[in-house]
């Protein structure tokens, strides 16, 4: 028999196996009010710890209020905001060691600024203007810092999937006690990437995390129009992965889930997938208008699960923050993102002799041709092009 061909007991008689007999539990540690589930076994926390979680719920809801205005002022072209998902983001960003890659999605800029992106590096990004780390080449929202071990975003869906594992598998070589995070949505596990690059994981033993932000909708698609079967955790078992399915409203239970992953996943140099339940509160991006296929209700009840106000009660449950702090920090960010994009948007847009460096080593001919034809072009038509991203 081939090894790994595991026969295990036979039957004589038709007996098809029963899909739904497959039971997922959801690991939930905080209650709607804060308090922990009298059972529950807390995550490794201390105040620090807690209070820069906050702090990063506190400036990543600043910064998706504020930018999608932005947005809708045509300051900048394009937004999208993990509002909702903060809890499954900063959650189990928080449990890595900062030499661990992150390969996101796009939803995830919680995770670079829990790793210490400022403010105006955001800003720059967005604005694609010349201090931009992508020289402005990128739609707005498509970060990526060397500095912070966070892979610049790509738009086609799951590329960052076969990826990771590839990082994770560079770890494992090097014998370095590091992983990859990959996070994803239910949407893109339905790429053959994800397949290829979770069977890859498994196989090789690549010290990985699959993070799947199962929010319930891939655009406009509800997950029952996506998948047949019991969410995404199940195909981790078929893979043949540790798996785990966590509520991804509850802070303390990603951050619980994620820190047990990253600790068997260096002990046993294998991938573990986790799937967080969440819901997308807000559109899908600024291009997107989600009443066209859900309703106000449905949106209204997520709400209550509120995953930044659960963590909330319980800091201030714990004596660990106030409200009236809470309202502090917020202002002082709004303050602070407000004059960061006066800043962003009046910076030149990068010089156009950058567009054809880094991607040969020198520049090949076809490519200087055109570079030579644009400025041309651009030399004919001034006024159709900007100095600067922003509006003045
Ligand atoms: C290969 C590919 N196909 C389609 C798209 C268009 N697209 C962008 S986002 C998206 C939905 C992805 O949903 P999901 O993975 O669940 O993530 P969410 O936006 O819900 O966070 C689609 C279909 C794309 N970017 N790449």
């Amino acid at each position: 028999m081939t090894t790994g061909t595991h026969l295990s007991d036979t039957i004589h008689r038709v007996e098809f196996l029963d899909k739904d007999a497959l039971k997922i539990p959801t690991l939930k540690v905080l209650q709607a009010d804060g308090t922990a589930y009298e059972s529950a076994i807390l995550p490794n926390i201390d105040q620090a710890l807690a209070l820069k979680i906050m702090d990063t719920c506190a400036f990543t809801r600043v910064l998706d209020e504020r930018m999608l205005a932005a947005q809708r002022q045509g300051r900048i072209s394009f937004y999208m905001t993990c509002t909702g998902e903060e809890a499954a983001i900063i959650g189990s960003a928080a449990a890595l060691d900062p030499q661990d890659v992150i390969l996101a999605q796009y939803r995830e800029h919680a995770a670079l600024r829990y790793r210490g992106f400022t403010t105006k590096q955001f800003m720059d990004q967005l604005f694609s203007n010349a201090n931009d780390l992508g020289k402005g080449r990128q739609m707005p929202i498509h970060y990526g810092s060397c500095e912070l071990n966070y892979q610049t975003i790509s738009s086609p869906l799951a590329t960052q999937i076969p990826q990771a594992t590839g990082v994770g598998f560079a770890f494992k070589h090097k014998q370095q006690r590091n992983i990859a995070i990959c996070y994803f949505g239910e949407g893109a596990a339905s790429e053959g990437d994800f397949h290829a690059g979770l069977n890859m994981a498994a196989v090789l033993g690549s010290p990985v995390i699959f993070f799947c932000r199962n929010n319930g909708y891939a655009i406009s698609t509800p997950t029952n129009e996506q998948y047949a079967g019991n969410g995404i955790a199940s195909r981790g078992l078929g893979y043949g992965m540790h798996t785990i399915r966590v509520d991804g409203n509850d802070m303390l239970a990603v951050l619980a889930a994620t820190q047990m992953a990253r600790a068997y996943a260096i002990e046993h140099q294998k991938p573990v997938l986790i799937e967080a339940m969440t819901y997308r509160l807000g559109a899908h991006s600024s291009s997107d208008d989600p009443s066209g296929y859900r309703s106000k209700d449905e949106e209204q009840q997520w709400r209550q699960h509120d995953p930044v106000l659960r963590f909330k009660l319980w800091l201030i449950n714990k004596g660990w923050y106030d409200e009236a702090h809470d309202l502090n920090i917020m202002q002082q960010y709004r303050e602070e993102i407000l004059a960061a994009v006066k800043v962003a948007e009046k910076v030149a847009i990068p010089n156009i002799d950058t567009i054809i460096e880094d991607v040969f080593d020198t520049p090949t001919p076809a490519l200087k041709r055109q570079l030579e034809q644009l400025k041309s072009h651009i030399a004919k038509y001034p006024s159709a092009y900007p100095k600067t991203s922003g509006r003045s």
